[in-house]
């Protein structure tokens, strides 16, 4: 499979193949814990993956056979947030997070090794997971002095239950990719092999299906969680698509050509 590099980073790869955009946290050595240049550089893939119509699903990994990513990298854990090149404390990481449930596409977490922490969170907000056999999940915050008490709480329970949603963060424990389909917390778990071809069938799958049929549904899916934000996406896209009638069309062009707008010619539909 020949993946083709859309723009160079330092802490992540970024490339396309048929339709999808992939991108690979790269900091092995650390088992991909991210810093907030990490975070930074995901941001902006997502930026270009929202941008460009050729891509149509988003894949996001973590490079090795080892980790998907290990959430904050710890070195750089500072008063505030994680501290990055220029000295400032940030959790840009929550941006990522927020972006990735309003990409107007599906995105899926090819979980190939360790999700934990901020790490695992980052899958947990994906549209869908798919995990390799030797995938281990979990939430060290209370272990490590830190939390993150929105997403990867609150919709973290959504997905798995209050009372597993607890334990996962109050004992700090480790779940094999076994447990995790068990919980519904991933969608399929495969050989490690075999985890590249399958999470290209489920892309390869959905994108025969309609773009904005998917994007409907994601936005209304994120609508019942997310609050007014969830309501201004679900808005948006019924916005857009009010645009695209002559109904609304109907209404600029009268205010351009300073007449009255002719409505009449648009019947309510029962
Ligand atoms: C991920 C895990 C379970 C892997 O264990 P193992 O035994 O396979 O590897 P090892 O030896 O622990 O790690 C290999 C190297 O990677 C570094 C380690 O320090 C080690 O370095 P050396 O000893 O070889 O020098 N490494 C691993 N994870 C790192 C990290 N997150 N930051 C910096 N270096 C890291 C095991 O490594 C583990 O438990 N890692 C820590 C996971 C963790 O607690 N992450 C932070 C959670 S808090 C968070 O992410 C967060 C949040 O809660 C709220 C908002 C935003 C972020």
């Amino acid at each position: 499979r020949q993946w083709k590099p859309i723009r160079t980073y330092q802490d992540i790869l970024f490339d396309f193949y048929e339709g999808i955009a992939r991108i690979t946290i790269n900091r092995p050595r650390y088992r991909n814990a991210f810093t907030p240049l990490t975070a930074q550089e995901i941001s902006n893939a997502l930026l270009v993956c929202r941008e460009t119509p050729e891509i149509r699903v988003v894949v996001l990994t973590g490079a090795g056979d080892k980790a998907f990513c290990s959430g904050g990298d710890m070195h750089v854990k500072g008063r505030g947030g994680y501290v990055g090149g220029d000295g400032v404390p940030r959790l840009n990481i929550l941006d990522v997070q927020k972006q990735i449930r309003s990409l107007p596409k599906p995105v899926i977490a090819m979980v190939n090794g360790y999700a934990i922490g901020g790490g695992h969170v980052l899958h947990v907000v994906c549209d869908l997971s798919i995990a390799s056999e030797n995938a281990i999940f979990g939430q060290t915050g209370p272990r490590v002095g830190s939390f993150d008490a929105g997403f990867g709480s609150s919709y973290l329970a959504r997905i798995v239950g209050q009372k597993k949603a607890r334990e996962i963060w109050f004992l700090c424990r480790q779940y094999s990719a076994q447990e995790a389909l068990d919980m519904g917390l991933v969608n399929k778990v495969v050989p490690a092999d075999r985890l590249e071809d399958e999470v290209v069938e489920w892309a390869k799958t959905m994108m025969q299906h309609s773009p904005l049929a998917l994007r409907m549904i994601k936005a209304g899916l994120n609508a019942e969680l997310d609050g007014q934000a969830g309501i201004q996406e679900l808005a948006g896209d019924a916005t857009m698509l009010y645009y695209m009638t002559d109904e609304a069309q109907e209404g600029g062009k009268a205010f351009l050509e300073k007449r009255k707008p002719e409505w009449d010619k648009f019947p309510f539909l029962p």
